[in-house]
């Protein structure tokens, strides 16, 4: 088990080196700004993110996210989903041909939703959803979509990448609806439970039909038990990842905590992780806004590495 830095977009010195001083070994892109022609990213494109990566003495284990709108058609079923599919099939094989072995992505047209931001400890700001707030919002995408038809358009993608993925050699995986409500928006937040995430994964069997395991959305799912998930996706060898951060509660109505003070325990989970035999990397994923961070959260980001780093010393030491 591993401590990495991620959700910054470029693979720049000053982030690299932040994430080198840290003592990271991994580290995760977020989106970054490639060329695009038409929704492909370049071969060579790719490989230079790697290598710019490797320059500081680090490891580009991933890459989450493409922008929305090289697969939007796909997870609707637009007019344009078997183009997007065409192109998508070539990002995905450029990646593992770049030596990116980990490809997570979501399954959210609308993106991540919050409310109004809420004050934590003394004043520190963080991230909130109240799911009453959201639910007066109008449509995002012209109408209501239904579920079964949402679970077809995943069905049918997740049946065509999945062997190009496995000829490929690169793992795939899904982060959560964030959050993890019913619909937002007119479309439904598929992704949104434990029994969500073993339909996924019956789908199509395989080692590159996995999970991106972002552990604050999946402490949000309503009546899901944390621990149980973690023990359950990480046995089957599911987990790509983990996004290691921390909630107040469930929905209908959470925000987001400092990396040890939500309701999930995290040494609990930590010690997981390691008995499941789980050997990928964890990252911080946000964090709440403190006194004088820069607006990526510098400080924020090194206490919660600091974090991950001790408790994975203390579960691997057998604390
Ligand atoms: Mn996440």
């Amino acid at each position: 088990m591993r401590a990495g830095f991620g959700q910054f977009r470029d693979a720049t010195p000053e982030y690299l080196r932040f994430a080198a001083q840290y003592g990271a070994t991994d580290v995760l892109l977020n989106g970054p700004n490639l060329p695009s022609t038409g929704g492909i990213w370049k071969l060579h494109d790719l490989v230079k993110l790697r290598l710019a990566v490797e320059s500081f003495g680090l490891n580009l284990s991933a890459i989450e996210n493409v922008p929305t709108w090289f697969y939007d058609d796909i997870m609707l079923n637009g007019p344009r989903r078997d183009q997007q599919i065409e192109h998508m099939i070539i990002t995905i094989r450029n990646m593992a041909r770049a030596g990116i072995p980990v490809f997570g992505y979501n399954w959210m047209p609308s993106m991540v939703w919050r409310t109004e931001p809420e004050l934590i400890r003394c004043g520190a700001v963080a991230t909130a959803f109240d799911d009453d707030e959201a639910q007066k919002l109008p449509l995002t995408h012209g109408r209501e979509y239904g579920e079964e038809e949402m679970w077809g358009n995943l069905e049918y993608w997740i049946r065509i990448i999945t062997p190009i993925a496995e000829e490929e050699g690169i793992r795939l995986g899904i982060h959560p609806c964030d959050p993890p409500v019913p619909a937002l928006g007119g479309v439904p937040q598929l992704l949104r439970s434990f029994e969500a995430y073993r339909r996924l994964i019956e789908i199509y069997p395989s080692d590159s039909n996995a999970i991106e395991f972002c552990q604050g959305t999946f402490s949000e799912m309503q009546g899901d038990d944390i621990y149980e998930m973690i023990r359950y996706f990480g046995e089957r060898r599911k987990i790509l990842y983990v996004h290691f951060r921390n909630v107040s509660g469930q929905v209908p109505k959470f925000h987001e905590e400092f990396i040890n003070t939500g309701y999930v325990d995290m040494y609990k989970a930590m010690t997981i992780y390691h008995e499941v035999g789980f050997d990928g990397f964890f990252i911080d994923d946000h964090v709440p806004q403190t006194f004088e961070d820069t607006a990526w959260g510098h400080r924020g980001r090194a206490f919660a590495n600091g974090y991950i780093q001790a408790m994975i010393e203390a579960v691997t030491k057998g604390a």
